[in-house]
């Protein structure tokens, strides 16, 4: 922090007087996994920050989730909030259709100063965008917005860890049979504090519906505690009421009944357990290709030395013993 760049130094100031270019700046570093993004999250965490309430929105490709975003977020600024929108595209590694799909989405938000509109990409640096998205909320926290949306696409084991650094999950469903969330495995049912079966002006949104609150039925402790509401949605004419009447029900048990607190404090310990476990990995990568283990590599590449006996060797700091 000492020796940190004077951009770094400057950023704090700039950010506290809710400049969007700064922001922008730090949310580059951060999905470039720039060092000077460390040494800026650190001055940003120093005092206190006001927390925004962060809701995550996952679901299908084209369910609908950017278009309910949108009307979430009309709905949310009519009320005098301010908020910060992630799109996160995990699938895409270039700036993509979807991305472009979701500003156009949104554009008529694109002006307004008070909504901060952002998309991610992976770019594929160690660690990926289930470690830039907590990150980018705290960078976008620290600009005092009152609430953060987080878009991702696809409900696999990657979208449900990033919902995860959400206060509230929705889960965005379009109208169908439930044969898919019948089958998933990946934890969406259990994740998901809201679903929304968008696209209502369709043929099977009811059906769907029934089909989401039979699967949750099947788990022994639904009903104890926050059982997740089904809603329907129709997010292309902003018909979100429900949509927003169960989410602020959800904040509300989350805040009264102390989940929310202990959510949050899960989430810091969870991001630093990652964090270390990254920087372990990258240590040990370069570690690994050191000229000091020239011998070693080449003992294990003629088989003169088991691979897990080589390890052992690495592990314990003793590279040479084996030979
Ligand atoms: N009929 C109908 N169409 C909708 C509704 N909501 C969204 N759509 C349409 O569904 C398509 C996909 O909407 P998006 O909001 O881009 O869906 P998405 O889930 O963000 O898609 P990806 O980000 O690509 O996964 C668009 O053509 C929308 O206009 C709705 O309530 N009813
Ligand atoms: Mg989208």
């Amino acid at each position: 922090l000492l020796n940190s760049s004077p951009d770094v130094g400057q950023l704090r100031t700039q950010i506290a007087k809710r400049d969007r270019q700064a922001l922008a700046r730090l949310l580059t570093w951060i999905e470039a996994g720039d060092p000077q993004a460390d040494a800026a999250e650190l001055q940003l965490e120093e005092g206190c920050t006001p927390e925004a309430y962060v809701v995550g929105i996952t679901g299908a490709p084209g369910a609908g989730k950017s278009t309910l975003v949108n009307a979430l977020v009309s709905t949310l600024r009519n009320r005098g909030s301010s908020m910060g929108v992630i799109a996160v595209d995990p699938s895409s590694p270039y700036t993509g259709g979807a991305m472009l799909g979701d500003r156009v989405r949104m554009v008529e938000h694109l002006t307004d100063e008070h909504v901060f509109i952002r998309s991610m990409a992976n770019r594929g640096q160690l660690g990926g965008l289930a470690e830039a998205v907590p990150r980018a909320v705290r960078a976008m926290q620290s600009f005092g917005f009152d609430w953060i949306l987080v878009e991702t696409v696809g409900v696999g084991q990657v979208e449900v860890d990033i919902a995860k650094a959400a206060d509230s999950i929705i889960v965005v469903v379009p109208p169908g049979s439930g044969d898919d969330i019948q089958a998933s495995k990946s934890g969406i049912l259990e994740v998901a504090d809201l679903f929304v079966v968008n696209k209502a002006d369709c043929v099977g949104a009811e059906d769907m519906k029934r089909a989401i609150i039979a699967a949750l039925k099947m788990n022994p402790n639904y009903e104890i505690g926050w059982s997740a509401p089904v809603v329907l949605a129709v997010a292309s004419t902003g018909d979100v009421a429900d949509v927003i009447e169960s989410l602020d029900r959800h904040r509300s048990h989350a805040s009264d009944s102390g989940e929310l607190v202990q959510r949050r404090r899960r989430r810091r310990i969870a991001e630093w357990r990652s964090d270390v476990i990254r920087q372990i990995l990258q240590r040990t990568n370069s570690d690994l290709d050191s000229p000091d283990l020239d011998s070693l590599r080449d003992q294990v590449a003629a088989s003169a030395v088991s691979p897990a006996a080589a390890a052992r060797a690495f592990l314990d700091g003793e590279p040479g013993r084996l030979y």
